[in-house]
């Protein structure tokens, strides 16, 4: 079915950054067939059904291209240790942290795994976000990995939502594997990526009209990469591994101390590396030349009352790509929050309104592979958008706490509207 969506103001987010105001999009069925001035419409295009939208702006769907949202429990007892004056090294390194969460998220079913993440994915949607990424991580056995990841697969099933899913299973060493970090590794590799993370196509993301139950489990490889985590030469052996297999990898890097994590990603082509308060030009140079974008993300910043700002100078003069996500965990960002997340990377990392933007749809889909599908609005590519009550899309990012969302369109179909 064709439809038109007129009189709007669009900010199509392609390469040029184009706007048109007034515009108009035409949709035929889940694709984008036309973008333009509303006076060009093409005369040839006669569409079944028409939306007036009444001067309002629409931006791509918004793409929180970093998350772990499925996990069971909270961590608010840590939070308040933290706001007292401990650190975030300090309580994991007394079996706090990341290993707490890994403890409820294995007690608890897949169901109820489903039932506590749903709200959090809720939460995103209201913000006219269609494509989320979420990673496994508080599992580290093979059951509670892949426990993790088909909740993720079932989100997406009973959601208007695209999900992206990353292995990371190299996220903190299992009490199993307590002093035997090299044999962990190995275990990811030789045993756990062969079953869960083969039999995948080497493009990159889901194609539209795939199932998520009948996708593999998993879409990337992602590896904490930190001092108090697993080393750059154990993340490159994970990621021989995984490019071996046809799965692109990501690497969470530099967000506490620069053990070059990077510069391993950026040699095995990593889609991102995210955080990367602590890289240096050098990195900034190392993740242009492989065409890996920067994920920042501000709430973790936030949260951690971290001092050390990213290299935003440096990725700016190397021409990287800068995405921008909420980092979503009950640890260092506990934020299911997309628009918050943009006005942090405004007002703490000095971001300009067009940069978070572009940091939340192209560049952000460009970080999940899925730059060709989604991420702009584009003919050919998805049809999912996000409608704003707002006068200018500056004031995406300029509210700290409101949401001037007032629908959202996935796939060529209203999945929301709220009076704004
Ligand atoms: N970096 C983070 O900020 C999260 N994971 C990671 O590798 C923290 C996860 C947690 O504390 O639960
Ligand atoms: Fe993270």
């Amino acid at each position: 079915m064709l439809t038109l969506w007129r009189n709007a103001r669009i900010a199509t987010c392609d390469d040029a950054g184009r706007v048109h105001s007034p515009g108009a999009v035409v949709t035929r069925g889940p694709l984008i067939e036309w973008v333009g001035d509303d006076a060009d419409l093409p005369a040839g295009l006669r569409p079944e059904r028409t939306v007036e939208l009444a001067g309002r702006w629409i931006t791509p769907g918004l793409i929180d291209c970093h998350t772990h949202l499925v996990f069971a429990g909270q961590r608010a007892a840590e939070f308040a240790r933290r706001t007292a004056g401990e650190s975030y090294a300090g309580i994991a390194s007394e079996g706090g942290g990341i290993l707490s969460t890994v403890s409820a998220t294995r007690a608890a079913s897949e169901d109820e795994l489903l039932e506590q993440s749903e709200p959090r994915l809720q939460s995103l949607l209201q913000e006219g976000v269609t494509t989320v990424e979420i990673k496994s991580g508080y599992g580290l056995d093979l059951a509670s990995e892949a426990k993790m990841l088909r909740v993720a697969r079932r989100l997406e099933a009973s959601n208007p939502v695209t999900v992206s899913t990353s292995l990371l299973a190299a996220h903190a060493l299992p009490p199993e594997f307590a002093v035997r970090a090299d044999d962990y590794i190995d275990t990811i590799i030789s045993d756990w990526l062969p079953k869960i993370g083969a039999r995948h196509r080497i493009s990159g993301g889901p194609l539209m009209g795939d199932s998520p139950l009948s996708r593999p489990l998993v879409d990337a490889v992602d590896a904490y990469c930190e001092n108090i985590a697993f080393s750059a030469e154990q993340c490159g052996r994970i990621f021989a591994a995984a490019r071996a297999l046809g799965l692109p990898v990501r690497l969470h890097s530099e967000q506490l101390s620069n053990v070059g994590g990077s510069q391993v990603a950026a040699r095995h082509g990593a889609l991102s590396c995210d955080h990367l308060e602590y890289a240096d030009e050098a990195d900034a140079a190392a993740l242009a030349r492989s065409g890996t974008v920067a994920v920042l993300l501000p709430v973790a910043y936030y949260a951690l009352a971290e001092k050390q700002l990213p290299p935003v100078a440096a990725l700016r003069a190397n021409g990287v790509p800068v995405a921008i996500a909420t980092d979503c965990n009950p640890g260092t960002s506990p934020c299911a929050s997309l628009l918050p997340a943009m006005n942090m990377a405004r007002r703490l990392f000095g971001l300009s309104s067009e940069e978070v933007l572009r940091g939340v749809t192209r560049n952000a889909a460009r970080a999940l592979g899925m730059h060709a599908e989604r991420g702009s609005i584009e003919p050919g590519r998805a049809a999912d958008f996000a409608v704003w009550s707002v006068e200018s899309p500056d004031e995406l990012g300029y509210w700290a706490g409101f949401n001037p969302c007032s629908m959202v369109v996935r796939a060529g179909e209203i999945v929301l509207e709220r009076p704004v």
